[in-house]
């Protein structure tokens, strides 16, 4: 079945569909914010974080959500990784290193994000306990425990069942001791309030829920439902909301950061990890990624996010530009008509190439994000030539597929509105 074209909105119409954003400056927390003020006067701006552009650096989600979760004005700087592209020549010179997160406070450079942490309690005061508060500093310790035994689960090669089975043992161990002193409070956070404490835990945990699910078939929250109850309390904060990413995103952004990541290879794995990539979504009930309900807007939010980068979205398809327009309308047709709609023959490769390329929050939040990956995938399952051909694999061992750059320079000249 060939798609008659009909049926298939132009960008105009689409344009018309799409949901706009909220004010990024004053409104809730989000990625593509480069000036938070929090109902403030620029004047009141001390502090501009630096931190990777495509949100993956976990270092960095710490002091966001830090700087969001303190209502401290600040400008945001975005640097590229070493793993998605070249580091930008005027951050190498502010620091040398190229490492991330750096800040700068009343024109103080810091990087270290434990550092920076410190530097930022001096200036603004703790949330709730600060860093080396004799409260905080077991709570600290117990989570660098916790990163080590997901590494040597997660990132060593050729573990055998029962090197598996042990490796998944002595996670679940500290895993279990995080569980108990979450289960100290009478809230769901460590210390009561959301404080300091917890914004440590959130970046490497987060990662660490999304890479078992995918590479160990393990659902964290489940399997530990103190760490599902703490999650569901983030959950309810417009800050975690905004930084928050996605199991299909850490699943592919962690190999090429970690060194690699090893699957255990068992069915219910691999069952997981396919469903991960090609959906449906969501994964089973209890939703193992996120206890929100999808927002009313999520499709037409994804749409305009997709209008705003077309340009860079088109340039950088496998199909080229031009034979990609059809198909790309084709997927945000029926996204926002939430009816299937056949793909052109030919272009199910590239419509799942984009389907793997959307990463979350970069680009959109996690369900804008489903909406998005679900639409793509349905058009380009209706491919009459082959609806099963997929795209390019993701790469294990960099992520130049990702490179920031066609879309930075499509954002400031192709479209005036970006
Ligand atoms: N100890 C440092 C670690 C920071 C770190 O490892 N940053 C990584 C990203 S997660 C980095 O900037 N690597 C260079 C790059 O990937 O470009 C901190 O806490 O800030």
């Amino acid at each position: 079945m060939e798609s008659t074209g009909q049926e298939v909105l132009d960008w105009q119409e689409l344009e018309r569909l799409g949901a706009s954003p909220a004010d990024p400056v004053n409104g809730p927390t989000s990625a593509q914010a480069r000036l938070r003020l929090f109902g403030q006067q620029e004047e009141a701006v001390r502090v501009t974080l630096f931190r990777d552009h495509h949100a993956w650096c976990p270092y960095c989600q710490k002091v966001w959500l830090w700087l969001e979760e303190k209502r401290i004005p600040y400008r945001i700087r975005k640097v590229t990784m070493f793993c998605y592209g070249e580091k930008e020549a005027w951050f190498k010179r502010l620091v040398p290193s190229g490492m991330l997160p750096a800040l700068e406070l009343d024109g103080r450079l810091i990087t270290e994000s434990d550092r920076i942490l410190e530097a930022l309690e001096g200036a603004f005061g703790p949330l709730v306990l600060g860093m080396n508060d004799p409260a905080v500093l077991p709570l600290r310790q117990l989570e660098r425990l916790l990163f080590r035994a997901w590494c040597q689960w997660l990132c060593s090669p050729g573990l055998r069942p029962a090197q598996e089975q042990a490796a998944r043992a002595a996670f679940q161990r500290i895993a279990g001791k995080f569980e108990q002193a979450l289960s100290q409070q009478s809230g769901p956070f460590l210390l009561g309030e959301l404080g300091t404490a917890d914004l440590v835990f959130v970046p490497y945990v987060e990662r660490m829920a999304a890479s078992l699910a995918y590479y160990k078939g393990f659902l964290l929250r489940s399997e530990h439902p103190a760490i599902g109850r703490w999650f569901e309390a983030l959950e309810q904060r417009p800050s975690y909301l905004g930084t928050q990413s996605d199991f299909h995103t850490h699943a592919h952004d962690l190999p090429p950061q970690m060194g690699g990541c090893y699957a255990s290879g068992d069915a219910n794995q691999q069952a997981l990890a396919t469903q991960i990539d090609r959906g449906p979504w969501p994964l089973g009930s209890p939703d193992p990624e996120t206890s929100q309900a999808e927002p009313a807007n999520a499709a037409a939010f994804a749409l305009s996010r997709v209008i705003k980068h077309r340009a860079a979205i088109l340039g950088r398809s496998p199909l080229g530009a031009e034979n990609f327009d059809v198909p790309l309308r084709t997927a945000l047709t029926a996204l926002i008509h939430a009816k299937p709609l056949p793909a052109p023959a030919g272009s199910a490769p590239a419509l799942r190439y984009l389907r793997d390329r959307i990463s979350v929050p970069r680009d959109m939040p996690l369900h804008a994000a489903r909406r998005l990956r679900q639409a793509l995938e349905a058009t380009a399952s209706l491919d009459p030539a082959d609806g099963t051909a997929q795209g390019a694999p993701i790469p294990v061992g960099h992520r130049r597929d990702q490179d920031p750059q066609p879309f930075l320079r499509a954002a400031t000249s192709v479209l005036p509105t970006a």
